[in-house]
């Protein structure tokens, strides 16, 4: 009788622990991936310092805001790393409670400046703190002719919007309208990366911010001339007044810009499936809503011409199921001397918790290799050899570098 108990105990047991693994399986394939993955991560015995003499060569002076929080980098130790095929990455975390979804950060020398998106203090003293509904909030921090702008989206009553405030004066230096349709607005795809052109001009992304399917009117606008949303604007500052014109079209949500070489790329979320890296040019036209390699949400076909109706630019990369694609730089200095006379490009995902090495000539992707993590990754900065990046909720993962032999 006992006997007969403890078997059919031990079925039942085995069976809910195959159930279990089979539900996980079938709803989410994504994790076992993963877990695969992080046997690339081996832990470092005997831990050693991160070398951070790469950090104290940053050549970009500390700014004086007097909000947003500092994580110092110094002593951090080396508990984790990761090989690639030629090179090993060596990192540690410093961990940082309230860091949260990073609205813009800057690397100083061996501290890190960052402002939260939804800082009360910031977006109080705009007088916006009751109006950061709908994924709003401090998307970037930027200067032109060293003053600092802010660009912040809100919802103010029906009007999911976004605009410019000069920080000093905190008088608004650029009204966008309010979205069309507004209550399909999702803040969250507002855009906020940019790029400084030179001392008094600076690249800014819009985006089309919402879920909904293409022929919204809120995704119709990144085709629009006469709409500022879902763009690459170019802001000039010129005589204390500041001008704008589009530089390019077609974009969805740009979260990073640089200029790395000769070329300038954005990374930008797709709908479901097809985040883009993009090669820059002006007057461009880079699609949305007209064409993406992603599909709907509710999984309706999206068209994939490239020149109809009209001519679009195709991206270098996409990223099929999507990466969350969330910002660029340049790759280590020994990585890209290693490739050369290839190009190299380093981009980070959300999603896929990872930054990803990209290898091209040309225009034309040669191969990709994975940094691979298990936290979601807002920006980072690449000097040197070392790589700082910022996650959300977790903290700051710094590490460098190195060649395998
Ligand atoms: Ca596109």
């Amino acid at each position: 009788m006992k006997k007969k108990f403890f078997i059919s105990t031990f079925l039942i047991l085995t069976l809910a622990t195959f159930t279990s693994l089979m539900v996980k399986w079938q709803f989410s394939p994504y994790v076992f991936f993963i877990k695969d993955l992080k046997k690339n991560i081996a832990a470092v015995t005997n831990p050693s310092f991160i070398n951070t003499k790469d950090l104290s060569l940053n050549e970009d002076p500390p700014k004086d805001h007097d909000f947003g929080s500092i994580i110092k980098l110094h002593d951090i130790k080396i508990v984790k790393l990761i090989q690639l095929n030629n090179f090993k990455f060596q990192w540690g975390r410093v961990d940082a409670k309230e860091l949260k979804r990073v609205g813009a950060a800057e690397l100083n020398g061996k501290n890190i400046w960052y402002v939260n998106q939804d800082d009360f203090k910031l977006t109080n003293r705009l007088g916006l703190e009751d109006k950061i509904t709908s994924n709003g909030g401090i998307k970037s921090i930027f200067s032109i002719n060293n003053k600092s702008y802010v660009y912040i989206a809100y919802v103010d009553n029906a009007c999911a919007t976004a605009r410019l405030i000069d920080l000093t004066s905190m008088k608004v230096a650029l009204q966008l309208p309010c979205l069309p349709n507004s209550e399909n607005a999702d803040l969250n795809a507002s855009g906020g990366a940019f790029l400084r052109l030179a001392d008094n001009a600076v690249l800014l992304s819009t985006g089309t911010p919402t879920m909904a399917n293409p022929d919204h009117e809120i995704n119709q606008t990144a085709q629009s001339d006469k709409s500022l949303w879902g763009k690459l604007l170019k802001l000039n500052l010129i005589n204390d007044k500041l001008t704008v014109e589009i530089f390019s079209k077609g974009h969805r949500n740009p979260q990073g810009l640089a200029k790395i070489g000769e070329n300038i790329f954005d990374v930008e979320h797709g709908p479901m499936g097809g985040d883009e890296i993009n090669v820059i040019k002006k007057g461009n036209n880079y699609g949305w809503p007209l064409q993406s390699l992603g599909s709907q949400y509710d999984l309706g076909t999206i068209n994939k011409s490239y020149t109809k109706p009209i001519v679009t630019e195709p991206p270098m990369l996409s990223f099929v199921p999507s990466i969350g694609i969330s910002y660029i730089d340049k790759c280590p200095q020994i990585y890209n001397d290693y490739y050369a006379p290839n190009e190299c490009l380093a981009a980070s995902s959300l999603r896929g918790k990872s930054i990803d090495f990209i290898v091209h000539k040309n225009g034309k992707v040669l191969f990709t290799e994975k940094l691979q993590f298990n936290e979601r990754i807002r920006k980072f900065f690449v000097r040197g050899n070392t790589i700082v990046a910022l996650t959300d909720f977790k903290g700051v993962i710094i590490g460098n570098l190195d060649k395998l032999n």
